[in-house]
C-alpha cells in the first residue's frame, strides 16, 4: 500500500531547502505526500539578506479547516522551519490530531546552525520547538540545535563520548524513540548520529568531509532519512542512505562547480537513494 505523509515547512522560493526539497524526495520514494506550508520567502535566510517572508500562520488555520471535513489519514508526519511562535502551538495540534496508531512523526527543529539562531528565529520560538520535539518519535537536531534543546553551551565538534551523551539526554528529556544528530565530525568523515531508545544503540553513518559550506544539507538528509524510515528502514540504515544521499548531492554539486548558496543538486542523486530503497 503506498504510504502517505504529510510534510510542514516553508516554501523558499529559490534555494533548495524545505518543501522544495520535501516534496521531491518523498515523490521519489514513492511517498504521496500533502504540504502544509508555514511560511513563504523568497530564498532562504542562511546567506541571503532582503529575502521577503510571509508568515502562513492564519492560510494554514483555513487550510486544517477545509481539511478537517476530508478523511485524511497520514503514515508519517515531518515538520521543519516554521514561521512564527504562534505556529508553533498550532503545528503542535497538527501532529496531535493527525497522529495515529503505528505512525511515524519525524520533528526536524530547525532553528539554528554553526552556533546561531536562524536569523527569523527568537529564543522564544527555541523554547517552543523543544515542546513540539516531545510530540515525536524521531527528532533530528544538528548539533546547534542539540546544544539549544539542552540549554548547553554550544561545542563546535562535540567528541564521540559527548556526542553519545546528547543523543541520550534528548532522547530522555523529549521522549523519543530515535535521536539523530546531524554535522557530527568523526575522523575525515563528516555525518549523522544516532540512537535508537529501544535497544540504547549508538551509531554512526559518515562521508568524506569536503571543504565547503553547503545549505540545505540538513533538509536533504532529514527527508531521505524521513523516506528511508517510512520503508521500515532501521536506526542504522536509515541514517546510512541519507548521509549517502546527501553526500552525493554535495559531490555533485562541487564537482560540477555549481554555486553553494542555493544548495544541493540532490535531483542528481534521487536515482542512487531509490536504488538505496530498492524502488529501481
Ligand atoms: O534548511 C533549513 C531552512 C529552511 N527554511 C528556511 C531557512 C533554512 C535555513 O537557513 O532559512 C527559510
Amino acid at each position: 500500500m503506498q504510504k502517505r505523509a504529510l510534510a510542514i515547512h516553508d516554501v523558499s522560493c529559490e534555494g533548495r531547502c524545505s518543501l522544495t526539497v520535501a516534496l521531491p524526495v518523498l515523490a521519489a520514494c514513492g511517498i504521496h505526500t500533502a504540504a502544509l506550508p508555514t511560511a513563504l520567502l523568497s530564498t532562504h535566510t542562511g546567506v541571503f539578506t532582503g529575502y521577503s517572508c510571509l508568515d502562513l500562520t492564519e492560510e494554514m488555520h483555513r487550510i486544517l479547516g477545509h481539511w478537517s471535513s476530508l478523511p485524511l489519514k497520514f503514515d508519517g508526519l515531518y515538520s521543519g522551519f516554521l514561521g512564527s511562535f504562534e505556529q508553533i502551538r498550532l503545528v503542535g495540534d497538527v501532529l496531535h490530531t493527525y497522529h495515529q496508531e503505528g505512525g511515524l512523526t519525524l520533528v526536524d527543529p530547525v532553528m539554528a546552525d554553526h552556533g546561531q539562531l536562524y536569523a527569523t528565529y527568537t529564543r522564544e520560538m527555541a523554547g517552543g520547538m523543544g515542546e513540539l520535539c516531545k510530540l515525536a518519535d524521531v527528532i533530528v537536531p544538528n548539533v546547534t540545535e542539540a546544544c539549544i534543546l539542552l540549554n548547553k553551551p554550544y561545542v563546535e565538534h562535540p567528541s564521540e563520548k559527548d556526542v553519545r551523551i546528547l543523543l541520550e539526554a534528548l532522547a530522555a528529556k523529549f521522549n523519543c524513540g530515535q535521536v539523530f544528530i546531524t554535522g557530527v565530525h568523526r575522523g575525515n568523515e563528516l555525518g549523522a548520529a544516532g540512537f535508537c531508545a529501544a535497544d540504547g544503540s549508538c551509531t554512526f553513518a559518515g562521508a568524506p568531509r569536503l571543504p565547503h559550506v553547503f545549505y540545505g544539507t540538513g533538509d536533504v538528509f532529514a527527508s531521505a532519512l524521513f523516506a528511508a524510515m517510512l520503508h521500515g528502514k532501521t536506526t542504522g540504515e536509515a541514517a546510512k542512505i541519507a548521509v549517502n544521499f546527501t553526500h552525493q548531492a554535495m559531490l555533485y554539486t562541487v564537482e560540477n562547480g555549481l554555486p553553494l548558496h542555493y544548495g544541493v543538486a540532490f535531483e542528481q542523486a534521487l536515482p542512487g537513494l531509490m536504488k538505496e530503497l530498492e524502488l529501481l
